[in-house]
């Protein structure tokens, strides 16, 4: 089998190299800064799926002194079959020098086999000094692509087009920051056609990366699904001595219970969103956006969550019950949208508007307290009554998991939670959705779940990332 393909990223500095690195490599560890020059020496950066390595990536210092760089490789050219040697010469004649720096180190990589991906940035026209930068890369003689990553609001790209194709094979737009999987693919597909030994190589690459890809989505349905469960199930316990059963009110105990189940609710779901994170090798996300923690406006039990995540009442005493909850009306009827009317399934649109704090409306199993034994008693508070935290806990789960899972390796920006007409659920099929209701309820009257239950909760929540994408698309 052959060697698994290099690629090096190079070009101007500050124009997306990092970023490109950081997106084909699956690597958010990769700097990407506002400053020109935060890459001074060549990095390699491998993608690794199961312990194969299917290509690197290497993140290189963007040119310097191009044009300088060129008039001494026209110097010393004698004839146009010795371009790539001349281009090994000067490496070799200037490494170490200062002033060359940054071209040895970027051109290193391309000499010993390197793919050349040249980055430009279509938001800024076009210079001389690009064209002394890609006349350089044609000496070489590697094949090569050129990206145009747009990082400002104007658009020369089409200049760009024109220029590039005249000493690339291939050109292509390609947003670091927010080009989708398929762009990926398409990219890698793209160089295994200009060089045939890679072509096997990168066949592979695409097909296990899909395959990874397919892998996550299972394992995030898994997760999400015991999460749901761990919370919908979570009884708050307290050991009480005798002498604090009786002193406490119970108002008091039951205050100081609510409010421990409201802060394992919110770390459970932190640490489901930290795991699913890690899944998809996105593991500086918390500390890169510190805005990004879901305080105020996106806490678990705000009212916003509530309205854009919960369903109304309507929904919850028919779904999951079959025909005729609805005084003979079959659910067949319930069409939604049609039969509730635009928006019905929103749970804003019912209920309290302008109180902050959602949680305290949630209604919890009562306080039990145990037997008194060896001088001690068990307060034990929960599991929630409401369903409605679970479509809550639900909708935000897999909002988060659509972010993570599109999210680019070089992204840094914030995950939005845009308001909108529609609720996602009116998207998932019938059956998922009575699954989704059955389960719930199993959880409020603490029935015993079965394995059965567990697995088509799980196909459910498969069913609803489905369902989740197209309504985004269709409310973008
Ligand atoms: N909006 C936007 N910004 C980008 C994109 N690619 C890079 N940037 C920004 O441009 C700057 C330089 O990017 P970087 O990858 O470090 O460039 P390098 O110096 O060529 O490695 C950083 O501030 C990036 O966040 C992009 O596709 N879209
Ligand atoms: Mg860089």
């Amino acid at each position: 089998m052959s060697a698994a393909p290099v690629f090096a990223a190079v070009g101007h500095p500050n124009k997306g190299k990092s970023s490109v690195v950081a997106t084909l490599s699956q690597n958010d560890a990769i700097a990407i800064a506002l400053e020109p020059g935060t890459t001074r020496h060549r990095q390699t950066y491998p993608l690794t799926v199961d312990g194969d390595t299917l290509y690197t990536l290497v993140d290189t210092p963007g040119f310097q002194r191009p044009r300088r760089v060129l008039a001494w490789l026209e110097a010393h050219s004698l004839t146009a079959s010795d371009r790539a040697e001349t281009v090994a010469a000067f490496v070799t004649q200037h490494r170490g020098h200062d002033d060359f720096h940054d071209e040895c180190e970027l051109l290193a990589p391309v000499l010993e086999g390197a793919g050349i991906i040249y980055v430009v940035d279509g938001s800024v026209p076009y210079s001389a000094e690009n064209e002394a930068e890609m006349t350089i890369l044609r000496w070489t003689g590697q094949p090569s692509l050129a990206l145009i990553n747009s990082i400002g609001p104007d658009d020369y790209s089409d200049t760009w087009q024109a220029a590039l194709g005249q000493f690339f094979q291939v050109v292509r737009r390609f947003d670091a920051v927010r080009a989708p999987f398929d762009q990926h693919l398409s990219l890698l597909k793209a160089f295994g056609q200009l060089e045939p030994r890679w072509e096997q190589p990168l066949e592979r690459a695409v097909q296990h990366l899909q395959e990874q890809r397919l892998r996550r989505s299972e394992q995030a349905s898994g997760l999400i699904a015991t999460a749901l469960e761990d919370m919908m199930l979570w009884q708050e316990q307290r050991i009480l001595t005798a002498t604090q059963a009786t002193d406490q009110s119970k108002d008091a105990l039951v205050n100081s219970l609510r409010e421990r189940w409201y802060l394992h609710q919110r770390q459970r779901e932190q640490s489901l969103r930290l795991t699913i994170e890690h899944l998809y090798q996105h593991n500086r996300i918390q500390r890169q956006e510190a805005e990004l923690t879901w305080h105020s406006d996106h806490d678990l039990f705000s009212e916003n969550s509530r309205q854009v995540w919960g369903v109304s009442r309507t929904y919850l005493t028919t779904a999951g019950f079959g025909a005729g909850a609805l005084g003979g009306v079959g659910i067949d009827a319930l069409t939604f949208g049609a039969s509730f009317g635009t928006g019905a399934l929103i749970g804003g649109l019912i209920g309290a508007a302008g109180s902050y704090f959602y949680g305290d409306r949630l209604t919890l199993s009562a306080l039990k307290i145990g037997p008194l034994r060896d001088g001690l008693q068990t307060a034990s508070f929960g599991p929630v009554q409401d369903s409605q935290f679970g479509y809550i806990v639900l909708g935000r789960a897999i909002d988060h998991w659509w972010h993570i899972s599109r999210r680019n390796h070089a992204g840094r920006e914030l995950l939005d939670l845009a308001p909108t007409e529609s609720h996602w659920l009116e998207q998932l099929d019938r059956d998922s959705r009575n699954t989704l209701q059955r389960f719930f309820d199993k959880c409020r009257k603490n029935n015993n779940l079965d394995d059965e239950i567990r697995q088509r909760l799980r196909h459910a929540i498969e069913a609803a990332f489905a369902a989740y994408d197209d309504w985004r698309l269709n409310s973008a």
